[in-house]
Parts: structure tokens; C-alpha cells; sequence
């Protein structure tokens, strides 16, 4: 790998968290910078404190590390953006632009952003939604990485930033929680069920939307990073596919495993946001341009997380 100094930004947020350790390993540990608006001390590296709103903050630390690439992961997702929707399309754009303008200034060589499937809406056929979809989101999450996908195709071709960006579904991993998104009770429930607890879920059994394991997640994301720039195809953003499943389909995995866990349903505002979701996803474009594959399967990651999560909790499921 060439010699990059890399800023991670939302370092401790659930995909920062196993991103960083991953880029360590590639680029070595003092070459990733991790950041966030919270402190972490539990971090094996160098970390700033950044609040991204703030442009002179960020621009300070992009240029104290000499910065090549950022990774701007800090955004504040579907769910809790609906509890403010004004407060959240500022926070999401600030720091969005800032990172990008910044980048531009400082010859910032290349930007990861990370858009969702929450750009689509009600436009869509909810089926194996097709990369070239019209965008009407209906959170202002959704609203904010369809705008956010536009701008990165701006600065690319107006100014040349390398910007590369993926659709994630919802991402599974045993090593971080999620935060105030539609799709985290497909990680909620694999604690529960670790725990030997009953878990009760925000959304309705039948509810189908699309996920992916973290290893394949972060994969993609390094492979997209690292992709020849002429492969690049797409200056918007990827769409990536990996599973789908409803709450039912995980708990039967699950149950597998562990035979006596138990579900029940109580949908709340969470499940209108679903609803607006697509089920399955076409991500044809990134198996083309740059031989995007997932290698985890509903039954292989319920396995992993079982086996990660009854190691840190000590625990195994009790079978009948
Ligand atoms: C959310 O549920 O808001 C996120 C996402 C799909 O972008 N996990």
C-alpha cells in the first residue's frame, strides 16, 4: 500500500470503530488518525477530539497530520433524525461540505463518504431497487445523503476530489452498536439472544430490508478505497447488496442456535420509516466496476455473532 495518512471522522461510531483497527493494519497505527466529537480512551492509536460542524477544526487537523484521505463516517442517522429534522439536515450538510471543502483546500487526496439506502422512497420498485433510481427519501437522513451523493459527484467533476461513496444497508457486527438508526434492531436482537433475554422488536415480524455483516461492510469499503481510480464509475454513490430478511427470518436463524429465544413485536415510529425502505437491493454496478461480492450469508453471520457475542458476554444459549 502506498503511504496515506488517513483521518477517520464519527471514529467511534459503530463503523469507526472496526474501520479504524482495519486501516491500521493497512497504512500502520500512526498513520490513522481517528476522531470524534467524543472522547475515546480506550482507542490504540492517535485521536483528536473534532466537533466536523466546526471548519477551521477540521481544516487544523488536516493539515497538523498532513491528511491524504478522510473517512467521514459522523452523521446522525434515520431514526433519531426524525426527533429533529432541522437540527439533523444541518448537522449532516455542515459536516458533509466541511469535509469536502476542506479537502479540496488542503490537497486532500481522496474522501470516503457514506450514503444509505435510506435515499430511496416510495418512487422505487422495493424489489432489487435498481442503481439509477429516482431518489424522494422520506427522512431528512434520506434527504441528506441524496443531497450529500450530489455533491460528491460535484466536487468530482468540478474540482476533481477523488470522492467514492456506498449505499450501506443496514450493518451487522458484534464489535459496536449502532445508534439511533431503523435497521439496529438487527443487531439488538443477537445481544439479547446472547444474553439468553427475550427481546422485543420496533418493527413488525414480516418486515424485510436489507442488510450486511460488518467484515463484508468494511471489506467493501476498503475495495472500493482502493479500486483504481478509471474503475470508479460512479461519482454519486454504490449501491451494495449483501441479504435481506425480516425480524421473523432473523429470529428463526437465531433459534437455530438458540432454540428457546423469544420474540415479540411492538412497531413503533420506526416501522413508517421501514415501510419506506426498499426490500432488496440490485448492486450489479459495484459487482462490475470493481468486483464488489458479499461473502456472508444470513445463517454464517448469525453464527459468527452468536460465537463473538457469547465470548464477550460469557454466556451460551441454553438449547431445550
Ligand atoms: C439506519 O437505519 O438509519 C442506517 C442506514 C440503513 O443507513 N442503518
Amino acid at each position: 500500500m502506498e503511504k496515506n495518512t488517513i483521518l477517520i471522522i464519527g471514529a467511534n461510531g459503530q463503523l469507526g470503530t472496526v474501520l479504524e483497527d482495519e486501516l491500521q493494519k493497512l497504512y500502520g497505527r500512526d498513520n490513522v488518525i481517528a476522531s470524534d466529537i467524543n472522547s475515546n480512551t480506550h482507542f490504540n492509536g492517535i485521536f483528536e477530539l473534532l466537533d466536523a460542524t466546526d471548519y477551521d477544526a477540521v481544516e487544523t487537523i488536516v493539515r497538523k497530520y498532513n491528511i491524504t484521505e478522510i473517512y467521514h463516517l459522523a452523521a446522525i442517522l434515520s431514526a433519531n433524525g426524525e426527533k429533529h429534522p432541522l437540527r439533523t439536515w444541518d448537522l449532516n450538510m455542515t459536516m458533509m461540505l466541511n469535509v469536502f471543502e476542506v479537502s479540496r483546500l488542503n490537497g486532500v487526496e481522496k474522501v470516503f463518504f457514506p450514503s444509505s439506502i435510506a435515499v430511496f422512497g416510495d418512487a422505487v420498485d422495493r424489489e432489487n431497487t435498481a442503481q439509477l433510481s429516482y431518489l424522494n427519501p422520506e427522512t431528512v437522513y434520506g434527504m441528506s445523503k441524496a443531497a450529500g451523493e450530489n455533491w460528491a459527484q460535484y466536487y468530482f467533476l468540478k474540482y476533481d476530489l477523488d470522492i467514492r461513496s456506498l449505499r450501506y444497508p443496514g450493518v451487522i457486527g458484534h464489535q459496536s452498536l449502532p445508534g439511533g438508526g431503523t435497521t439496529d434492531y438487527a443487531v439488538e436482537i443477537y445481544h439479547n439472544a446472547a444474553k439468553n433475554e427475550d427481546f422485543t422488536c420496533f418493527l413488525k415480524d414480516d418486515t424485510v430490508l436489507p442488510m450486511i455483516f460488518m467484515d463484508d461492510a468494511i471489506r467493501a469499503t476498503i475495495e472500493l478505497m482502493s479500486a483504481p481510480k478509471e474503475k470508479i464509475k460512479l461519482r454519486t454513490s454504490y449501491n451494495i447488496a449483501s441479504m435481506s430478511f425480516s425480524p421473523k427470518e432473523i429470529t428463526s436463524a437465531i433459534k437455530e442456535v438458540c432454540p428457546n429465544f423469544k420474540v415479540d413485536y411492538k412497531p413503533d415510529f420506526r416501522q413508517d420509516i421501514a415501510d419506506g425502505w426498499p426490500k432488496s437491493i440490485d448492486d450489479t454496478a459495484a459487482r462490475e466496476d470493481w468486483n464488489w461480492k458479499p461473502k456472508y450469508d444470513l445463517k454464517l453471520m448469525t453464527k459468527t455473532m452468536l460465537e463473538k457475542l457469547n465470548e464477550k458476554y460469557k454466556t451460551q444459549c441454553i438449547s431445550e
